[in-house]
């Protein structure tokens, strides 16, 4: 269903729509019985349907988008794998005092795809593609912006420049909330940046004196929608910055989640790679089956319902230079066969996610579809393919996933985020409510009508691999999560100096969304 006929069909029954409720249903896997659904639910007092009155929880409660239901399996015995606890209390559980008797039966892991990429993909890269991908971003992460700022807007920024507001008593606090086109440093150390909205450009002063405000305007990377209050100097070219005010997360209560059971967060399996860590990963699927004679083990593995795996499924070919002298597996297809015949061993009632990375066999450019038929077709039933980035419903909790390539771009932009600690960069996602800000460094950004990076609603948990880290950490209330890998340090890493921390897996709880990292490397 597309936008005009999603349009049509609420006109026809006497409703008008807001443009942000047509897209949440162009986006969702089941558009048709949304629609359905809303019009059936809708209270007959309302005349224009916005994101408010469509209940996404209601309607996955539905059997009917109910994608599967698996019956759980499993029968306990002999060992391997550990449970690592020496993460902060506040997200981690002790896994020992879990109840190992307890025989819960989890029959039904529904798994709802709010948002994807996947066969919705319009653009070819022309000019006035990337005028619409940009203007898209503008508006929707100004619009946040803008309920936050009581300083008197510069009506348009070709005019903020032209105005002269000397000694005026327009001379007062002014603002601007803009797209930052440039940033560079003044011979006396101060940061200037250029800001541009739909009417024009404008500086910007950082002074290096306004230390906390120096501080934070370093986070900021090109390709970013923030706003700035601050004075005008004398001229009106210019305005000194008082404050930055970024988009950033609204302080959210956390939110109960009326679902039980476990979600098993990975990515950067590499299969394929001559450093695939083969042996933990044996390790992790008795794991999954229950083949573990640890009884705290066994226990997780039972309630486990949902896997999720954030790209990097395979190593693939040619994705740099000399890479054929690291495979173990030299076609790409009998990568995914091999992956495949991993994933059949995967207990059934395990409802497994998949996206794709920047090593697997899809486009190139973000944010990519799901893997292709091809490739699907070898994969069990339990699996759900979805494109990069995507949010994914797991009963109630809302997952995004991304694979996390824009980590680079941030690693090297913004001081304090290192690859050891990847959740740095994935705050100033949050923050800035982007995935991947940046045009023309690291990823390579395909034009969509619609920007799919922009974290519109705030999901409960974000999920990001790429980096070959394991993460957790907790901002205004989501969980941050970044999965690590199953990749042992390349020779390419040894040189860039990246240290992973392979073979371990964070379990997150999704009634409490606590988290336990388990360890399979010994
Ligand atoms: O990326 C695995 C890790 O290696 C990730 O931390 C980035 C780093 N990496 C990968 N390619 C490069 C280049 N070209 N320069 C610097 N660092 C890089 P993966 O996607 O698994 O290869
Ligand atoms: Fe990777
Ligand atoms: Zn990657």
């Amino acid at each position: 269903m597309n936008e005009i006929d999603v349009l049509t069909v609420f006109i026809e029954e006497g409703y008008q729509i807001s443009p942000e409720a047509v897209d949440l249903i162009c986006s969702h896997c089941s558009p048709k019985e949304l629609v359905a659904y809303i019009l059936e639910n809708i209270d007959l007092s309302v005349l224009v349907i916005d994101l408010e009155h469509i209940n996404l929880e209601g309607f996955s409660d539905m059997p009917s988008v109910r994608e599967e239901t698996f019956k759980s399996s499993s029968g306990l015995s002999s060992q391997n794998g550990s449970v690592k606890n020496d993460y902060d209390n506040s997200y981690q559980i002790l896994s020992s005092s879990a109840d190992a008797s307890s025989n819960i039966c989890y029959s039904n892991s529904p798994v709802s795809v709010l948002s994807d990429i996947t066969d919705n993909s319009t653009c070819v890269g022309e000019y006035m593609e990337f005028v619409q991908f940009f203007r898209n971003r503008y508006s929707r992460i100004s619009d946040i912006i803008r309920g936050r700022i009581n300083a008197r807007p510069i009506e348009s920024l070709k005019m903020g420049k032209r105005a002269n507001l000397r000694g005026t008593k327009e001379a007062g606090e002014v603002s601007v909330i803009g797209m930052i086109s440039e940033i560079k440093s003044t011979s006396n150390g101060h940061k200037m940046l250029e800001v541009e909205d739909p009417t024009g450009s404008f500086s910007v002063l950082i002074r290096m004196a306004d230390k906390d405000l120096y501080e934070q305007a370093s986070h900021l990377v090109l390709d970013e929608v923030v706003g700035f209050t601050g004075k005008l100097t004398n001229d009106g070219k210019l305005m000194i910055v008082q404050k930055i005010i970024l988009p950033d997360l609204p302080n959210t209560t956390i939110k109960k989640s009326r679902t039980t059971g476990k979600a098993i967060l990975t990515s950067d399996i590499h299969i394929g790679s001559s450093t695939f860590l083969e042996e933990p990963w044996e390790r992790f699927l008795d794991f999954l089956n229950g083949d573990t004679d640890n009884e705290a083990l066994a226990a997780i593995a039972k309630e486990v319902r949902y896997l999720l795996v954030a790209g990097d499924l395979v190593d693939g070919v040619g994705i740099y230079p000399g890479q054929e002298h690291e495979l173990s597996i030299l076609d790409v297809y009998d990568q995914y066969k091999k992956a495949a015949e991993y994933f059949r061993r995967v207990p059934s009632h395990i409802h497994i996610i998949i996206s794709p990375g920047n090593h697997d066999a899809v486009r190139q450019a973000e944010p990519q579809p799901k893997l292709p038929e091809i490739i699907r077709a070898d994969f069990p039933e339990n699996v759900t393919f979805v494109g990069n980035p995507s949010i994914v419903d797991l009963d109630g909790v809302k997952v995004l996933l991304y694979h996390g390539r824009s980590i680079d771009d941030l690693v090297a932009a913004v001081p304090g985020v290192s690859y050891a600690d990847p959740t740095k960069a994935m705050v100033e996602m949050m923050k800035f409510r982007h995935l991947s800000p940046t045009y023309g460094s690291r990823v390579s950004i395909a034009p969509e009508k619609k920007d799919h990076f922009v974290i519109g609603n705030v999901p409960d948990i974000l999920h990001c691999g790429h980096v070959h880290t394991v993460g957790v950490e907790w901002y205004k209330n989501v969980l941050l999560i970044n999965s690590g890998t199953w990749q042992d340090q390349t020779e390419f890493q040894k040189r860039v100096n990246v240290v992973p921390t392979p073979s371990q897996v964070p379990v997150v709880d999704l009634a409490t969304l606590k988290t336990t990292i388990l360890k399979f490397d010994e």
